[in-house]
């Protein structure tokens, strides 16, 4: 069935989503966490990116959320994606992220950070200096290296290809024994530390080796298959975590080039995680909250001036089919957009940012609709996402 397009005030009633960002659940848009204190209880700030991209951020983020101490959060642009603020620059002259402010100390690198937080408020069950956790955190790094080597060079034989291929298997067979060591599903014998070392990259690995050679690391590994549902389980993780589509198109810029090996199923891959279905990917495993579509045309809605502003098509076709498509959404009917808004909404499906703008499944959600909706007037794509940097992804457009 088709229908026509909801207006703005329609569309408006038919979401009443909220979280509350300072004492809820771990989320990207909060700028101050109290999880229950006083905000003069405060003695940390995190500075990390816009964009939660960084995955050095997000070790410190995981580890803030995880022990609830209260902290307010400054966010800044990435070199890759726009101007580095000036007031940031003052903080730390070479812009790098992340950097936390404790007591009124500034401290950089993400060791030393979590280093200190630790002397301060006490471990994440166990020290980083712990003699079970220093192995672990050198394999964290060892695979990171494995990782890089596969994904990041150009190779110019298969044999150079498979070979890559082949040491990172090797060490992934090493995570696999470390994982297989201890009952639980995590590093140690619960959740820790070592588990909050290994998440950002090993969730950058899932994604980006899924899309760019055809691997995919949860789906092979039973290990990293119950670590991943493991992490799922907890809101902290869940709260920063990204979907493949983010990631893949995200890390070129930030890791110097990713390199596509050209397998059949590498090229399945790509088309899903590029032209969905985004629903059943292996980057989320738990069930899909009752109320994803809600919050995503919520978050929409906050920002349906700059979206539509920004948009390569004109602002009138922009708003009627991005009415149209949050109509499919919210109604699960198909909703005719204007001619030639094929490329526009392909444009914004390709720009929806997890965790920055929605959680996981409203991302997908919003994803789907738009691709339904662009899928009735043509098949032409937006913008190519650029892979050297992403100004396309400026958040000054959204200030
Ligand atoms: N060793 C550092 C690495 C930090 C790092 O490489 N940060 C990157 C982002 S992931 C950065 O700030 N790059 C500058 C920029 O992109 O603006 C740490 O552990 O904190």
């Amino acid at each position: 069935m088709t229908t026509s397009p909801l207006s703005w005030t329609e569309l408006e009633n038919l979401t009443h989503w909220t979280i509350d960002n300072t004492n809820g659940p771990t989320n990207s848009q909060a700028i101050l966490r109290l999880f229950g204190h006083q905000e003069r209880d405060i003695r940390v700030t995190l500075y990390r990116d816009n964009h939660a991209w960084c995955p050095y951020c997000q070790k410190v983020w995981l580890w803030l959320e995880e022990k609830q101490i209260p902290y307010r959060i400054k966010k800044v642009t990435m070199f890759c994606y726009g101007e580095k603020e000036r007031w940031y620059k003052k903080v730390v002259p070479s812009g790098m992220l992340p950097a936390l402010e404790l007591d009124g100390e500034i401290i950089t690198e993400s060791d030393d950070i979590l280093q200190s937080l630790e002397a301060t408020f006490g471990p994440l069950t166990h020290s980083m200096k712990d003699p079970k956790v220093i192995p672990l955190r050198q394999l964290e790094r060892l695979l990171f290296r494995a990782w890089c080597g596969w994904l990041c060079y150009p190779t110019w034989s298969k044999r150079q290809e498979q070979k890559n291929r082949e040491q990172f298997v090797q060490v992934v067979e090493m995570v696999e024994k470390a994982l297989a060591d201890t009952p639980s599903p995590y590093f140690l014998e619960d959740f820790g530390i070592v588990d909050v070392i290994f998440t950002p990259y090993v969730e950058r690995m899932n994604a980006s080796l899924y899309y760019y050679k055809g691997y995919s690391l949860r789906e092979e590994n039973e290990g990293f298959s119950g670590w991943f549902d493991a992490m799922e389980t907890r809101p902290t993780y869940r709260g920063t975590q990204s979907d493949f589509h983010t990631h893949v198109h995200d890390l070129p810029p930030q890791m110097g080039g990713c390199y596509e090996n050209g397998d059949e199923q590498t090229k399945i891959n790509q088309n899903r995680v590029d032209n969905g279905s985004w629903f059943g990917l292996p980057d989320v495993m738990y069930g899909e909250p009752s109320n994803s579509r809600q919050e995503a045309l919520q978050r929409v809605l906050k920002h349906r001036d700059n979206i539509v502003r920004v948009n390569p098509g004109k602002d009138a076709m922009v708003d009627e089919a991005l009415r149209c498509a949050l109509t499919t959404l919210m109604t699960e009917e198909t909703c005719q957009p204007p001619k030639g808004s094929d490329v526009a909404l392909r444009y914004l499906r390709d720009r929806i940012n997890v965790p920055r703008d929605m959680s996981i499944y409203a991302g997908k959600r919003l994803r789907e609709a738009l691709e339904t909706t662009a899928s009735l007037v043509g098949d032409r794509q937006g913008v190519p996402i650029p892979v050297k940097h992403r100004r396309d992804q400026d958040p000054t457009n959204f200030a």
